[in-house]
């Protein structure tokens, strides 16, 4: 609403609607009269009665069409219209909600080219999710996949909403870099105006180097992979939840300040998302306390448990992971597990060694349900330990010299971590594949929408 002296319009902030919201509708008494905005979700034409179920970010609420009492004529009401009704209100328990509006009059502020490709009213969309993800922006409408992106929501304002109490500082790091960080193959490399360039695989050295800046930072955002294998947890673009600090003891400060994050953003979900938690009938875990094994002992464990054979000495393959959450959750009854002191040589250079026995690194993964969501660790934070260690790996120092120069001018001892959040929202809601949790994924063969 602009006001104005005839001359000059002003904006002075929001102001109050008489359009009721969703709730406020649920409030009123029975034979107010109301005014409510929303797309029609569904409908079902009874004879003399139909029913409009109206969706909004609030929800769906059922109103009345009745022959004689409502204006328009129930023909003109199409799945996928933005309509206003005003009407009155009228308990009735056969109702969703207990209360609905009888229409008076409709007014139809956009109406839809098409009938909906996708029958996104019903409750279970029954489509494959090709078929989703091909139509992306009308699939999402369902309010079951809807749901999924609320919790994925909760969860990225859990992560923000901790740190900022803990003393983080909330970072933006470019994606577009000279180096990255993570090293092995799944580059994406482009040219910047004549100068090779890459698409960063994390934020971790921009992470690292506002260590000495803020002492403690965080990031929420898009980085890059260029897997070149279609699996169930594998994305080319997804979205990392990092964060990175210093003055840490050791990286068990790292595990601390996860299990706190994970508690923080479990019952904030349960406080402020039930709506969304009952519709996917999501149980949330709980999390008292995350047990930690190292590397070595959960190959060991689980090759005894499930007669298996340990084939890759230096890395999990997806099997043994889910054997080890399995383990883990028959022996300590805990969907997570702290998989401690990776071997160096899978870990990027700038992951310290274990001084005690440098085939390991202090570093780890955490596992959810069987499968890896985060990884994380302490850095190294001495120059020329840097140095070496880069040298040692075989890298050059061409297009980190400014990173190096972090610690040429002194770091304290630090480390952090990254969590996928897509992963994160699959495993805590139960789906089988990364797409499902993803609004928009990219993947081998998918650029679009
Ligand atoms: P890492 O490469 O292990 O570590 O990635 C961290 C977390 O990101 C998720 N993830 C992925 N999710 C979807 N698609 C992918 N292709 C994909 N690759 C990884 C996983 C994984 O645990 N800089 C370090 C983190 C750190 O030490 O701070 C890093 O990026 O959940």
């Amino acid at each position: 609403m602009k006001e104005g002296n005839g001359i000059m319009e002003f904006v002075k902030g929001i102001v109050e609607r008489e359009k009721s919201g969703y709730e406020e509708f649920l409030e009123k008494a029975e034979g107010d009269t109301a005014c409510l905005e929303g797309t029609v979700h569904s409908l079902r034409d009874m004879g003399e009665i139909g029913f409009v179920i109206l969706r909004s970010r609030e929800g769906l609420l059922q109103a009345v069409w009745e022959e004689g009492v409502s204006r328009e004529d129930l023909k003109e009401f199409h799945e996928g219209d933005c309509i206003r009704v005003t009407g009155t209100v009228k308990t009735e328990e056969r109702a969703p909600q207990g209360k609905e509006l009888r229409i008076k009059e409709t007014e139809f502020l956009s109406k839809v080219d098409q009938p909906l490709p996708l029958p996104v009213g019903k409750w279970n969309l029954n489509t494959s999710l090709e078929a989703k993800l091909n139509m992306r922006p009308v699939s999402l409408r369902n309010v079951r996949e809807r749901a999924k992106f609320r919790i994925q929501e909760g969860i990225t304002r859990g992560f923000r909403d901790f740190l900022y109490h803990q003393g983080f500082t909330e970072i933006h790091s470019p994606k577009i870099g000279a180096k990255s960080a993570e090293g092995g193959a799944n580059l994406f490399k482009l040219e910047y105006f004549h100068h090779p360039a890459v698409l960063q695989q994390s934020p971790q050295l921009y992470k690292q180097m506002m260590v000495g800046v803020f002492d403690r930072v965080f990031e929420t955002g898009p980085v890059f992979r260029a897997e070149k294998h279609n699996t169930r947890r594998h994305l080319n673009e997804y979205t990392s939840l990092d964060f990175e600090m210093g003055y840490i003891d050791s990286f068990y400060d790292i595990c601390r300040m996860e299990t706190g994050f994970l508690k923080y953003t479990m019952d904030l979900l349960n406080r402020e998302y039930r709506k969304e938690l009952d519709i996917l009938k999501v149980t949330l875990p709980e999390i008292k306390e995350i047990p930690c094994v190292t590397f070595q002992k959960a190959k060991e464990l689980v090759s005894e448990k499930y007669q298996r054979k340990i084939r890759a000495p230096f890395d999990l393959e997806p099997e043994e992971e889910e054997l080890i959450g399995k383990y883990f959750q028959e022996e300590w009854g805990s969907d997570f597990v702290f998989v401690t002191h990776y071997p160096s040589k899978k870990r990027p250079f700038y992951a310290m060694d274990d001084p005690e026995d440098s085939r390991y690194t202090l570093s780890f993964d955490l596992l959810y349900k069987g499968l890896e969501i985060t990884t994380g660790g302490q850095r190294i934070h001495d120059y020329q330990m840097l140095k070496d260690k880069i040298a040692a790996k075989g890298m050059s120092e061409e297009g980190l010299e400014q990173y190096l120069d972090a610690f040429k001018y002194g770091m304290p001892p630090h480390g952090g971590l990254g969590i996928g959040l897509e992963r994160l929202t699959m495993q805590l809601i139960g789906e089988d594949n990364i797409r499902e949790t993803t609004l928009f994924p990219r993947d081998l063969t998918r650029l679009e929408p």
